[in-house]
């Protein structure tokens, strides 16, 4: 039975940035697959509040609140995740901020941090799970990149940056985690109805932009990554590695 697969079951996935949003969209969509799935945020509550609303749904749930650009608190995860005798099969690199300014009145810090919280995070996080792939010979990476992971929008340079790096480091994964039987790959989401984007949706003329430039006409809904998410996690994608799939309603794709 082909739909086999694609179950999850008896799976781990850590999602990070998932109290919210597209990782939130995802952790609900592999837990339908039949994973368990541990949520990350920084904020405690508002992490705990998510994993209840998947529990009464009836999913398995954990948390692991940490900073995706704190390294110790990264290390500091795992080793309890270790402890725990929790093993990590899919890891979703989704956390991430965005920061809206042209370049010429950018400071670097502002910068820096886009790009610590984008794609260095992803790298650290990404490192830290493999090493522990790598000793059982298996395990999937996604990583979330975006539209703007090969196209450029004036006034989010280092995001898209970020994102760009963020489709080469799936590629570098891919060169060197193979071997070790482990798959990294990328979702690029289009202009989807996220709380990053709310004032975007909200500006008339933008969203008249976004629905012209769009060939489906409309922005994405977060619970329609869920799909590509569960294909790249799960057996039906064994032989995919090092891949950006576009979730963007063709945006990428047409002048
Ligand atoms: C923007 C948006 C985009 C979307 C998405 C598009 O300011 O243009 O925030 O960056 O978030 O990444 O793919
Ligand atoms: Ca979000």
């Amino acid at each position: 039975m082909s739909l086999a697969l694609f179950d999850l079951t008896g799976r781990t996935a850590l999602v990070t940035g998932s109290s919210r949003g597209l990782g939130r969209a995802i952790a609900e969509g592999l837990a339908g697959a039949g994973a368990r799935v541990v949520l990350n945020g920084v904020n405690p509550a508002r992490l705990e509040a998510a994993a209840q609303e998947m529990r009464a749904a009836g999913h398995e749930v954990l948390t692991a609140a940490f900073d995706v650009t704190d390294e110790a608190a990264i290390k500091a995860a795992f080793a309890r995740l270790d402890a725990d005798r929790i093993a990590i099969d899919i890891l979703v690199n989704n956390a991430g901020i965005q920061f809206r300014k042209p370049m010429l009145e950018l400071d670097t810090a502002d910068w820096q941090r886009v790009i610590d919280a984008n794609l260095t995070s992803a790298f650290v996080v990404g490192r830290e799970a493999a090493r522990r792939m790598a000793e059982r010979g298996h395990g999937k990476i996604i990583n979330i990149g975006s539209l703007m992971s090969g196209l450029a929008r004036a006034t989010v340079a280092p995001y898209t940056v970020a994102k760009g790096g963020l489709k080469m480091l799936t590629k570098a994964m891919a060169a060197e985690w193979g071997e070790k039987g482990i798959q990294a790959n990328a979702i690029g989401p289009g202009y989807m109805l996220t709380d990053m984007n709310a004032a975007l949706v909200a500006d008339p003329d933008f969203d008249a932009w976004v629905k012209g430039r769009t060939p489906m006409r409309r922005w994405g809904r977060p619970e329609e990554l869920a799909g590509t998410a569960i294909y790249l996690a799960s057996d039906a994608s064994s032989y995919i590695a090092g891949q950006i799939i576009y979730a963007d309603g063709g945006m990428s794709s047409v002048l």
